[in-house]
């Protein structure tokens, strides 16, 4: 079995939050533990479809999506999302949503100009171009976590990452 918990992955688009997200979900199922991985694949088309890119509807984005997790927290999901999430007072917000242990920040830590030279959806260039507006890292703000609870270097390979991330849930207790 496992405890109720959220993974918080934290970081700039294209840092690999989804990726690393993902294949820490698989290597989980293949221990037999269940997870559900929130991202905006799954909630900006849906309970967030009426918010966009500005500071607020950010910070609303990421209020629904903490309130989301902690229902699943409390019916004993571990769950993990992966979503930019650039404030740190919302992030802290969603902290005090959970009890002691249960949110566990994970910063994909990936230097922009690494994340800009991948740009996996031409997104970095649209906003160089000023196709699009209020890009992370572009034009607003990414503020890094300064204590993260699980800190990772974002420029190693998933194969190194996920073992990392399945032996700092062990240590807490998680699985
Ligand atoms: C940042 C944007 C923007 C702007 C569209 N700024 O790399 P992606 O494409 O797949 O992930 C990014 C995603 C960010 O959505 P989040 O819900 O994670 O953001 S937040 O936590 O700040 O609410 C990117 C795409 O949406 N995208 N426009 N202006 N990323």
């Amino acid at each position: 079995g496992h405890q109720g918990a959220v993974l918080w992955f934290t970081g700039l688009s294209g840092s690999g939050k989804s990726t690393v997200a993902g294949a820490l979900e698989q290597a989980l199922f293949s221990l037999g533990i269940s997870t559900y991985l929130l991202d905006g694949d799954n909630v900006r088309h849906g309970l967030c479809r009426d918010l966009g890119f500005s500071d607020d509807h950010r910070r609303e984005n990421i209020r629904r999506v903490g309130e989301v997790a902690k229902l699943m927290v409390d019916a004993g999901q571990l769950v993990l999302t992966a979503f930019i999430s650039p404030h740190r007072a919302e992030r802290d917000m969603v902290r005090q949503l959970l009890d002691e242990g249960q949110f566990i920040e994970v910063f994909v830590d990936t230097p922009l100009a690494v994340c800009e030279a991948r740009d996996p959806k031409g997104l970095y260039k649209k906003a160089r171009a000023g196709e699009l507006k209020n890009f992370t890292g572009i034009d607003s703000v990414y503020e890094s976590p300064e204590a993260a609870d699980i800190h990772l270097d974002g420029e190693q390979l998933v194969t190194h990452l996920v073992p990392q991330l399945l032996a700092e849930l062990r240590r807490r207790g998680i699985i």
